[in-house]
């Protein structure tokens, strides 16, 4: 990576971590403009920065205040690269039902995944955060989901992942059941009978991708 470009991610990642949500946009737009990777922009300037973000809160430097400060600073940045994640011109190719569990209001990386799977072809129903087992079900039966997606951030809400697996398939939901999120792993998706575990939102496209290959039509 040339020096210039590092000094231009250098100053997104620092107008993250300064909260400074118009000048990471205009930085961001401007990346986009030199024609930069938006992988790049996004795991090496804004997904770091918000690790950096996590980091100072652990070690009790940042509180939740400046945390959400942050986060709307991230978001800025990612409204700017939503139009070039989305974009997709085809017929698309199975429907995602997306929600963070319950208890739980982490939504940039469940924003981020859905972004990437409807610029990989899906149709997206986008349930929000703190999304009740119950409300999956309605969703994925509503919307004759493809897959169903779940995100969770936090250790604490991990067994409301559960307990949404495990209402999605006592409902008689075939679909792909796919769980991601920072504190996650394919150990814990599988203990709890989920059908994969994504680590990331790229990772997101190609699981539900399997799943359409796998099960064109799985409907509930
Ligand atoms: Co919170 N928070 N937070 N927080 N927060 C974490 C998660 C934490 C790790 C910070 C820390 O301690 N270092 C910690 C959790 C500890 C734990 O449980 N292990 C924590 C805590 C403790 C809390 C509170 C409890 C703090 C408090 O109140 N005392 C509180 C809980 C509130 C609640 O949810 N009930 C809280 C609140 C908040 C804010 C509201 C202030 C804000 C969220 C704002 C928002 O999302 N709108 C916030 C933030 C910003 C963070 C950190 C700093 C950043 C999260 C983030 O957006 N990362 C986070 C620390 C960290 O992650 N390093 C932290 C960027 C994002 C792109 O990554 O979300 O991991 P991520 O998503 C990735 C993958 O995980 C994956 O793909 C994404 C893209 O690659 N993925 C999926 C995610 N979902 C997926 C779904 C899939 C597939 C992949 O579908 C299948």
């Amino acid at each position: 990576m040339s020096d210039q470009l590092d000094d231009r991610l250098d100053e997104i990642y620092l107008s993250v971590l300064n909260y400074e949500s118009d000048r990471v946009a205009e930085l961001v737009r401007k990346e986009v403009e030199y024609g930069t990777d938006i992988n790049v922009i996004l795991n090496d300037a804004l997904i770091a920065a918000m690790g950096e973000v996590g980091d100072e809160f652990s070690n009790g430097r940042l509180f939740v205040p400046e945390m959400l400060l942050a986060a709307t600073a991230m978001r800025s940045g990612l409204d700017v690269l939503r139009p070039l994640l989305t974009g997709t011109t085809t017929k698309p190719i199975g429907r995602i039902v997306i929600g963070t569990v319950k208890g739980d209001m982490h939504d940039i990386g469940k924003n981020l995944v859905g972004m990437m799977l409807e610029g990989g072809g899906f149709e997206l129903i986008d349930l929000g955060v703190d999304v009740a087992a119950d409300d999956f079900v309605s969703a994925a039966r509503e919307h004759q989901a493809t897959a169903v997606a779940l995100s969770a951030l936090l250790t604490t809400t991990m067994p409301n992942m559960r307990k949404a697996v495990e209402a999605l398939k006592r409902a008689g939901y075939n679909g792909g059941i796919m769980v991601g999120g920072a504190p996650l792993n394919a150990e814990f998706a599988a203990a709890i009978g989920a059908s994969g575990f994504a680590p990331d939102a790229p990772g997101a496209v190609r699981l539900a991708r399997r799943f359409v290959a796998d099960s064109p039509a799985a409907i509930v």
